[in-house]
């Protein structure tokens, strides 16, 4: 994996697990202004999560930066994937410890509650012998996503039934049997109903 040695930072994220290229190859958010980033986070999610949500980048050291504060407990982010289509997402937050964790590759999610994240935008994984894999592995091919939400809470295949690959069923269990593992939901979030006044702030 090519690292530019300080701003390139390299990031397992164990969702569209990408490389969040800040240095390199011009990809993903790279060179966007403050307005640009915002609106481009924003992007994740419903307008009536994303608008009150907060919006945080990577510092370039391996945390993260506050863009614009939230009201609603939500955070967005403009890209997670670094490729030449930026992959927004938001989540609650437990949806963003979970992230976070990712980010830092962590042995796993600090969330200690199931967190929801929406990649209204869709994003990228990448595939390898009938597997949904990590983005460094070897040979894997890169797999578009369409626009989906996510229960960042460990699920099992065993025992939801639900697939470990996309399929026509639109739910699957992606990362099954790691700590990464969560339920990826392919529906586009910006057509969902709101679920209740509590995310209407
Ligand atoms: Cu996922």
């Amino acid at each position: 994996m090519k690292r530019s040695a300080t701003f390139a930072l390299s990031l397992a994220i164990a969702l569209s697990i990408g490389t969040y290229a800040w240095g390199g190859a011009k990809k993903g958010v790279q060179g966007m202004g403050t307005d640009d980033l915002i609106k481009t986070a924003q992007g994740g999610a419903p307008a009536h999560i994303s608008m009150n949500a907060a919006i945080m980048v990577p510092d370039g050291t391996g945390g993260f930066k506050t863009l614009k504060e939230g009201t609603n407990g939500f955070t967005c982010i403009p890209d997670i994937s670094g490729q030449e289509m930026p992959d927004p997402f938001c989540g609650d937050g437990q949806a963003t410890e979970w992230i976070m964790s990712a980010v830092k590759k962590d042995p796993r999610p600090a969330n200690s509650t199931p967190g929801i994240g929406y990649m209204a935008k869709g994003g990228f994984h990448w595939e390898k012998d009938g597997a949904v894999v990590m983005p460094d592995t070897m040979g894997a091919k890169r797999v578009k996503e369409p626009p989906h939400w996510m229960i960042l809470w460990p699920g099992n295949a065993g025992i939801s039934a639900f697939q470990t690959m996309p399929g026509k069923f639109g739910a699957y269990v992606m990362y099954e049997g790691t700590p990464f593992a969560h339920i990826m939901i392919y529906q586009d979030p910006s057509k969902m109903m709101p679920a209740g006044p509590s995310l209407m702030k």
